[in-house]
């Protein structure tokens, strides 16, 4: 067994001495190996490469990673003269030892020499990239932004069991998600390789030896795709598209979430409901941590402290709160339980070798876990899960433990599809099949409704029937600070809908922390507060009024700013974008190379959170307020400083201050963002009448804004508009012109103009030729802290 941190050594492989063609594929040959390749166009931006091993027994290549309808591909014949394979994105030359990757965009990626090789059923492929600058995605990483110099393992974990000395740190690897898919920033452009393998696997990216990035896989065969860039928007893009772009998901998901380990009893449900009412925040969900069962056994109910879950959050959804609630795979071991005997019953469990029902040890005791590589299993848990659902009302799940966390027994003598394929096979994948199974029941729910899953462990996919949160990290400033470039580089694999525990959950936070922690992650695509049993509580009413003044004001503006970030989640449907991303995203430039304590959350707004202790950092003291001090770079053009209220030139890296109440904003110059002025009701927002709050400078704007019913799934068979939104100034005059396109009803979303920064005495808006025009004074909001003036 190979521990963590080690990897396989380029010098324990063999490499190819011959060469020959056979039809239609190259064949390398060795003393220890014959290695069959070939290759496949999949779209015209994505190409295939399938090394097939003779030592590897079983030529089966479990993944789920790619969508279906891309698992075939055509067929690329091997050209005359050296073996190469053309595609309409690359010539690849194939050598006895080495690949070389000419991209039709310009961009190489060559092999080293003796660039890849075999031992026994392991498989290396090491690429020279020297002057690469840049590596990213990878899935859930810890760390920074750009991994250069990281060793990356792919081996799902349940990390603070896993890593109980070193969780606290920032440095640990692996995580709970493995996606194996590099991005490589050279001079040039950036390419994408993704290794279509489940089995444990390490990217060696410069660790071993500097300017080499080195995919090694342990067992199985592996595919290798070739995502053309050349843009870093490009190479996501493909990636997205390869391994599925997420639906939109319910409006009610991307509000604000409530939840602790430790809420037990209907009497706190009810008592949180009154707190946020009480304390004007609103709230869309408030979840269920595994207290609710009835001594952790799956699929039930503790029905003394929750005698009536139904009732209870039929009650909620009246106030417009969502229920979640947690479910964890493992089914305790018990005679007479009935969701033990009926698994037992449809032999739906995973086996061990020796034959029997592999047993772990979790929550309830004595474990058995359902084998979701079997379809069998899957139906068997969607018809357990959907009655459950369905019997206590409630609105989405939480899929926990699915690394999958086995307790002190042996992970690895799980098998899986009745004891025939060992563990290797769906360790990575088991979260993601859970989350597949699940995904399936809420759909045979409600065919025509958008479930919400929340899942810890994943694969490349997942994002297909769940978000993703980046599991149990800890109240301190270090993980605050990680959690920037860990949730850009899920998004950059391919997991939009993703974002850490606001807060922290392990240990105790506080005031300072949790501050910054929700000035830094409103905007994140996934924004739930969530801590471990026995800590300090850590709902926003906890920390004093001026403190939850301040947390007030962040959670507010996430709400007014909804149809923002629902129209993100719209578009990395259409699109793949990301939602939160990394500055390289928009602005390609070595002075971002490593920027990884700013983001963007869509195309208009740049963060620049403190992520700092006051202590730690550089601050100054300005009419008595002490503020807090950090470098913010900003690319080329204007950007509209949202806290002083005016335009800023880009192009440069700037000193900000800001104090316990402000979190530095930058709006992009030719902005249009749409924002919800109405009244709060928790989750049930109707986004029917919109402020388009226009920023322009020297830019015209524009806005591709998604109008459809936001709750069905008929945007996927087209039923959604499409308005257009442009606006410019011109004497003394904003114009704003918009027009709907699309299957969908028009004019049901009305739409009104905030003009910022600039002062023309009148804003004209012209919204499917029907022209209104009104006279504006100049208007400035801040978002975060108090409104100075809203006038329109
Ligand atoms: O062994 O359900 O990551 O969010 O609160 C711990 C209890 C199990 C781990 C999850 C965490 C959750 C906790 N769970």
């Amino acid at each position: 067994m190979m521990l963590f941190g080690q990897k396989l050594h380029p010098r324990n492989f063999e490499h190819g001495s011959r060469l020959s063609r056979r039809n239609g594929s190259i064949e390398v040959t060795a003393r220890t190996f014959k290695v069959r390749i070939t290759c496949d166009e999949i779209t015209p931006a994505c190409t295939r490469l399938r090394f097939d091993n003779s030592n590897v027994a079983d030529k089966r290549n479990y993944s789920d990673g790619v969508v279906e309808n891309l698992r075939a591909g055509k067929s690329v014949p091997v050209g005359k003269g050296t073996p190469t394979f053309s595609t309409s994105a690359c010539d690849i030359e194939v050598g006895a030892s080495r690949l070389g990757i000419r991209l039709k965009n310009g961009m190489v990626l060559e092999t080293a020499e003796d660039g890849f090789g075999f031992n026994g059923a392991q498989s290396l492929f090491n690429f020279s990239v020297p002057d690469a600058s840049g590596f990213y995605g990878f899935g859930e990483r810890t760390k920074r932004f750009n991994k250069t110099g990281d060793s990356l393992d792919f081996y799902n974990v349940d990390v603070c069991a896993v890593f109980p000395h070193t969780f606290q740190r920032d440095d640990y690897d692996p995580a709970y998600v493995a996606i194996p898919f590099a991005i490589v920033r050279t001079g040039a452009g950036y390419v994408g390789l993704y290794l279509d393998n489940p089995e444990r696997l390490v990217f060696d990216v410069g660790h071993i030896q500097p300017g080499h990035l080195m995919l090694q896989s342990l067992a199985g065969n592996n595919d290798l795709y070739i995502l053309s860039g050349p843009t870093l928007r490009d190479v996501v893009r493909n990636f997205a598209t390869l391994t599925g772009r997420a639906d939109v998901p319910p409006l009610w998901s991307l509000g604000y979430h409530q939840c602790r380990w430790g809420y037990k009893t209907a009497a706190e449900f009810r008592a949180l409901r009154e707190n946020f009412e009480k304390f004007d925040i609103p709230v869309s969900a408030l979840w269920f941590d595994i207290d609710y069962m009835d001594e952790y056994r799956v699929f039930t109910w503790d029905r003394v402290d929750l005698p009536d879950p139904a009732k209870l959050n039929r009650e909620l959804k009246s106030a417009g709160i969502r229920a979640v609630t947690i479910v964890d795979p493992g089914v305790k071991l018990e005679q007479g339980y009935p969701i033990y005997e009926s698994g037992t019953k449809s032999g739906i469990f995973c086996k061990t070798a020796s034959g029997r029902d592999y047993v772990g040890r979790v929550w309830p005791g004595d474990t058995v876990f359902p084998d979701f590589a079997t379809k069998a299993a899957r139906d068997w848990w969607a018809g357990h899960f959907a009655k459950f659902i369905k019997d206590a009302a409630l609105d989405g799940v939480w899929l926990d433990m699915n690394d999958p966390a086995t307790g002190w027994s042996a992970t690895e003598d799980m098998r899986f599809e009745c004891g025939t394929v060992a563990h290797g096979a769906y360790h990575n994948q088991y979260g993601h099949l859970m989350a597949k199974a699940s995904w399936q029941a809420l759909r045979k729910l409600d065919r025509n409704a958008r479930p919400f899953l929340l899942t810890r462990s994943g694969f490349a996919g997942t994002q297909r029937y769940s978000a993703i949160w980046t599991g149990d990290n800890v109240s301190n400033w270090e993980h605050l600070r990680m959690s920037i470039p860990c949730t850009i580089n899920l998004g950059l694999s391919g997991v939009a809908f993703n974002g850490p525990d606001v807060g922290g959950f392990c240990g105790h936070t506080d005031e300072e922390l949790i501050t910054r922690w929700y000035q830094a992650g409103f905007l994140f695509p996934f924004f739930r507060n969530h801590t471990t049993a026995h800590t300090k509580e850590q709902e926003p009413w906890n920390f004093g009024p001026q403190c939850l003044a301040r947390i007030r004001d962040a959670i507010h503006t996430r709400y007014r700013l909804m149809p923002y970030l629902y129209n993100c989640f719209f578009a990395h449907h259409l699109t793949g974008d990301p939602v939160l991303r990394p500055l390289l995203y928009d602005f390609d430039s070595p002075a971002f190379e490593n920027l990884d304590d700013e983001f963007m959350v869509g195309d208009s707004i740049l963060m620049a959170p403190i992520v700092e202790r006051a202590d730690a950092g550089r601050s100054v003291v300005m009419h008595g307020v002490r503020r807090q001090q950090r470098h913010v770079a900003l690319p080329d053009g204007w950007w509209f400083d949202l806290r002083a209220g005016e335009w800023i030139p880009g192009g440069r890296t700037i000193l900000c201050s800001a104090c316990l109440d402000e979190v530095p904003i930058f709006i992009r110059d030719g902005s249009i963002i749409p924002y919800f002025n109405g009244k709060f009701r928790n989750g049930d927002m109707t986004l029917t009448k919109i402020e388009l709050h226009t920023f322009i400078k020297e830019r015209d704007a524009q806005l591709d804004y998604y109008i459809e019913d936001q709750k069905t799934r008929q945007y996927l068979k087209g039923s959604y508009n499409t308005a257009r939104i442009r606006a410019g100034n011109a004497d003394g005059e904003t114009r704003i012109v918009i027009d709907e396109e699309g299957r969908y009803a028009t004019g049901t979303v009305e739409f009104a103009p905030v003009i910022y920064g600039s002062e023309p005495s009148r804003a004209v808006l012209e919204h499917n030729g029907v022209r209104r025009s009104r006279r504006l004074q100049n208007s400035t909001r801040r978002w975060v802290s108090t409104d100075v003036s809203v006038q329109a």
